[in-house]
């Protein structure tokens, strides 16, 4: 059975997701983020990045164990194990289905991160900072809310990896704060994928360690500071 390390942020939230849809069973290894578990080191054996998700398939390429991290070559390795689904057919269908996906892999991730970062996290407040990330997660929304006013899904007319990669860091806008109805296609499109089944399922994997209020001054050290940097 594929081991699926990871923890419930979206990046995490993705694979769940695509878990699901697949219907492909797995084991979930709890990585905390918060204090420190990606330092340990059977998992730094899996990813030298030290980031969730990442997976081992036992059963990988001509039957020998496989471990990848970053989780769009997760995603698009899942999709080529079970035959393709979830990613379309068809040449054009399937650049324009990973042109999305490396979209929210080079935008959406990493720009709200860094929104999150610095209007959330940071204790110093930079308006520099704050208005250029902000910027940047109103435009990558525009930039969706236009493909998705020409299109039903971002890859096309049918649901794909584009979508479920996309998805987990459009839902919760308020973390963001962003309003849906700005953006009535990301919205039409967001509230319908809310509404599958396998997605409720995916997004409640390990749901209940979700962190509640504010972050310590402990978590604080591991995700930005010494341990955080440390040579390894
Ligand atoms: N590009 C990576 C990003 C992974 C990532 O940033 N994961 C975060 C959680 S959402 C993480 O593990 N952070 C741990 C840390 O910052 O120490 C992917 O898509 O897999």
């Amino acid at each position: 059975m594929i081991e699926l390390w990871t923890w419930p942020t979206p990046n995490g939230h993705k694979i769940h997701i695509a878990m699901e849809e697949l219907g492909l069973p797995y084991k979930v290894i709890p990585i905390n983020i918060g204090n420190g578990d990606q330092f340990r080191a059977e998992f730094l054996a899996i990813t030298p990045n030290h980031r969730i998700p990442a997976i081992v398939d036992p059963d990988g390429p001509g039957g020998k164990p496989l471990r990848l991290f970053e989780s769009a070559a997760i995603m698009i390795y899942l999709s080529e194990k079970t035959g393709g689904k979830l990613i379309p057919a068809d040449p054009a269908g399937r650049y324009t289905c990973l042109q999305w996906m490396m979209f929210q892999m080079g935008g959406t991730g990493p720009m709200f991160g860094q929104y999150n970062h610095f209007a959330n996290y940071a204790v110093e407040k930079i308006p520099y900072a704050i208005e250029r990330y902000t910027n940047e997660v109103k435009r990558l929304h525009r930039v969706l809310d236009k493909r998705l006013s020409e299109s039903e899904y971002l890859a096309g007319p049918d649901y794909s990896m584009a979508d479920i990669i996309n998805f987990p860091w459009i839902r919760n806008p308020e973390r963001r704060n962003i309003d849906l109805s700005d953006y009535p296609n990301v919205k039409r499109w967001h509230d319908t994928i809310a509404a599958r089944p396998a997605v409720q399922r995916g997004v409640e994997v390990l749901s209940a360690n979700q962190r509640k209020g504010q972050m310590t001054d402990a978590e604080r050290e591991v995700m930005f500071g010494k341990t955080q940097f440390a040579a390894r």
